[in-house]
């Protein structure tokens, strides 16, 4: 096992300044808004982890069925020697890859990016104990800034799962697109996992379940900003939204003010009307078709879509 430092592309201070930032800009827009990636302090973390076990929330388990049903194909079809998985937050399901590859012998290096450098710090520790021989080189950075930062050479497969990729508004996924095709190789691979369009009956529960940890996960983002910046939301005040846009195609969730509300946070005195509400998500889902078109106009080439067996989830692999 071999575990370098991490590099870090992103600290305290830098993380502060962005958290600033999208706070001005996103609680005095019209309407308000926030940011999803605010939602992973610790315990945003857990109650995530605790949303992929609910019942309702189908997506990881049906992107964990096709990477174990497709996993030793990847290995295989890319030959990759590098593997690079962004937003790489505990990694689970990137031990399916990493056995498969394992079994093939010939990777030999693994590169999550991640945000959160004390889950980075976490998963790496536990995965280069478990996979002797792999180098582990997590490095602490923004997926939609620090792609330049890759370590480059030697037929790389670079991993974003989750989904998480609907958490971009289109202009922005196609910008994102665009850059990781720059900072791959002719050669490399992109493996991307998307949650597909279906009966909102399906969709909307996954984002408002019964047991409302959802709900949870949502209001969690308040006490983010009452923390890190001395704001003063009462969570209590808001309750949880989320919304199936049938034009758009994607999950929006928002918190909706039970009262008229202000909340003072940096130099800002926010004032919320009853029932006015603040958008805290999109989640995208996508066609098969709609998939390869975004993808080929970065420039990548989608070679395999697969689904799990109730067509809930898709995985492309693409070529730069
Ligand atoms: C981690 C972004 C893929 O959009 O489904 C789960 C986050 N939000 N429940 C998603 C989430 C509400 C999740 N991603």
């Amino acid at each position: 096992m071999s575990t370098e430092p991490l590099k870090i592309h992103l600290d305290d201070r830098d993380i502060g300044r962005s958290l600033r930032h999208d706070v001005r800009v996103g609680l005095t827009g019209v309407p308000k808004w926030l940011p999803p990636k605010w939602f992973y302090d610790a315990r945003g973390s857990e109650l995530f982890e605790e949303i992929t076990r609910l019942p309702e929330y189908y997506p990881t388990r049906a992107e964990r069925a096709v990477l174990a049903t497709h996993a030793t194909e990847i290995a295989e079809l890319t030959g990759a020697k590098t593997l690079i998985e962004l937003g790489s937050g505990s990694s689970e399901k990137t031990r399916l890859l990493l056995d498969a590859f394992t079994r093939r012998r010939g990777l030999g290096t693994f590169v999550p990016l991640d945000v959160s450098a004390s889950a980075l710090a976490a998963s790496t520790a536990a995965l280069a104990a478990d996979y002797a021989g792999l180098r582990v080189r997590g490095i602490v950075g923004d997926f939609t800034r620090h792609l330049d930062r890759l370590p480059a050479g030697g037929r790389r497969l670079v991993i974003f799962l989750g989904g998480t990729i609907g958490n971009l508004l289109p202009a922005e996924r196609a910008e994102f697109l665009t850059r990781t095709r720059a900072a791959l190789e002719v050669g490399d691979w992109l493996l991307v996992g998307t949650d597909l369009v279906k009966d909102p009956a399906v969709i909307v529960p996954a984002y408002d379940d019964e047991a409302g940890v959802t709900a949870e996960f949502n209001r969690n983002v308040l006490r983010v900003l009452n923390r890190e910046l001395g704001a003063d939301f009462d969570p209590a005040a808001f309750t949880h939204v989320a919304l199936w846009d049938p034009e758009q195609e994607w999950i929006e969730m928002r918190l909706r003010a039970q009262r008229p509300v202000r909340v003072r946070v940096l130099d800002l005195d926010v004032a919320f009307a009853e029932g006015e509400e603040l958008r805290t998500e999109v989640s995208a889902k996508f066609h098969p078709e709609g998939i390869a078109a975004e993808l080929a106009s970065a420039g990548l080439h989608a070679e395999r879509f697969w689904t799990d067996p109730d067509d809930l989830f898709g995985v492309t692999l693409a070529r730069a």
